[in-house]
């Protein structure tokens, strides 16, 4: 039986819960935060959040990984081998949560934007967060571990949200933490966190973070036509069509492709049948798309989350494209390209329906070797990126399917 559902972002106090279900190979769940689920239950609307079977509902992420380890085994060693090692594991989650988290997060939503820029806050938070890992440095000159020789799941809690702190301030960080960056290192590449992690790399050059350049400004709303008088209480307009929706049906329904290419491999299978099967001039277009503001790209993953959001509010016109695009390069030097089939010869009715479609570069691609070998990468991501004539890694990526 379903032991629940999980919902959950892709980073921070995300990542210890995803990683304590992989581990102990647990019956739940992974979703994110769109359901109506976790909408009506979790007014707080943070993550993770648990439903377990009846409807019992937990928030909080030490509550949840505590009840995921005691799902998984309720005599694991992860919470303290009696009640004061227990104690101890629940005073370094604390204080990772609280004290550490708290500032980091301040960090973190200046640089995404979501809070504006202050540089009093940053300078303050960094001061925080510099203050906590003293004390875990300190505490790491004399014992492997947090609460002592054995790994428990402070452990593991702690160093998936030191990420940030590694991510932000670089090798300085590093320098002044050496203790710190010993466990950090012993942990990142701990199965249990590297299963969801993957292999982590540092980054030398602290994330700058400066006050905005300029605003992108999303592209002007068509003016609605002034309306007549005797419509001054319009009937509910059906909803419009969309515009590609004229085109009709293609010979080869795009759903068909998607399937493929999620289910077969691709090299081998779904790259011969795309060409095959799927891409006929007649009915398609194939684009170059680049975003056009790389120098402003700071970490990859917020490069990804960057491409995630664009996919998102491509999604009314999912029907008529299909696209991957991957992040390449390393944190503070990184940039965005990718491919898509677009249902007929225009690029603009597919993408106008996203808001920040402007923030990228288009470029019909005509079908030559050059394309195919550009495509058939785009889609394996098994090989760098050439961009500026130079070979960059594939760092990430995203499908809009
Ligand atoms: N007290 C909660 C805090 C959860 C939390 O703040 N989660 C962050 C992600 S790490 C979040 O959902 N932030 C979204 C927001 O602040 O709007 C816990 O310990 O689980």
């Amino acid at each position: 039986m379903s032991q629940g559902t999980l919902y959950a972002g892709d980073f921070g106090r995300s990542v210890l819960p995803r990683a304590l279900i992989k581990h102990f190979n647990l019956d739940i769940a992974i979703e994110g935060t769109d359901s109506e689920a976790y909408k009506t239950n979790f007014p707080l609307k943070k993550v993770p959040c648990f439903i377990g079977p009846k409807g019992y509902k937990l928030t909080e992420v030490l509550a949840i990984s505590v009840y995921f380890i005691n799902l998984g085994d309720s005599s694991s060693k992860l919470l303290g081998k009696n009640a004061q090692e227990y104690a101890q594991v629940l005073k370094w989650f604390s204080l990772t949560n609280s004290e550490y988290a708290s500032n980091l997060t301040v960090v973190f939503k200046t640089i995404t934007g979501a809070l504006p820029y202050n540089k009093r806050a940053i300078d303050d938070a960094a001061k925080g967060v510099n203050q906590v890992a003293d004390i875990f440095n300190l505490r790491l000159l004399d014992y492997t571990f947090l609460v002592g020789e054995r790994l428990t799941v402070a452990d593991l809690f702690a160093a998936s949200l030191f990420v940030g702190a590694f991510n932000f301030y670089g090798k300085e960080f590093r320098t002044a933490h050496p203790y710190l960056t010993r466990w950090f290192k012993t942990l990142i590449a701990h199965p249990i966190l590297a299963a969801i992690v993957g292999e982590y790399k540092f980054v030398d050059a602290p994330v700058e973070i400066a006050p905005p350049k300029k605003e992108k400004k999303a592209a002007p709303k068509k003016e609605a036509a002034p309306k007549a008088a005797e419509e001054a209480e319009p009937a509910p307009a059906p909803k419009p069509k969309h515009p590609l929706e004229a085109l009709g049906k293609p010979k080869q329904a795009l759903d068909e492709w998607k399937r493929v290419y999620s289910n077969e491999e691709t090299r081998e299978t779904a790259i011969p049948w795309f060409w095959k099967n799927m891409y006929d001039p007649s009915e398609w277009s194939l684009w170059k798309v680049d975003y056009k503001y790389n120098d402003e790209l700071t970490m990859t993953f917020m490069s990804n989350n960057l491409v995630g959001g664009f996919f998102n509010r491509l999604s009314a016109s999912v029907k008529y494209m299909f696209g991957c695009m991957v992040v390449f390069g390393e944190n503070n030097n990184n940039g965005i390209t990718g491919f898509f089939l677009v249902r007929g010869q225009e690029h603009e009715p597919a993408f106008d329906v996203a808001p920040d479609w402007e923030s990228y570069s288009f470029k019909k691609l005509d079908d030559t070797p050059e394309t195919r070998e550009f495509v058939d990468n785009m889609l394996a991501w098994d090989k760098p990126v050439v961009y500026n004539g130079e070979n960059r890694e594939i760092a990430d990526g995203k499908v809009l399917k």
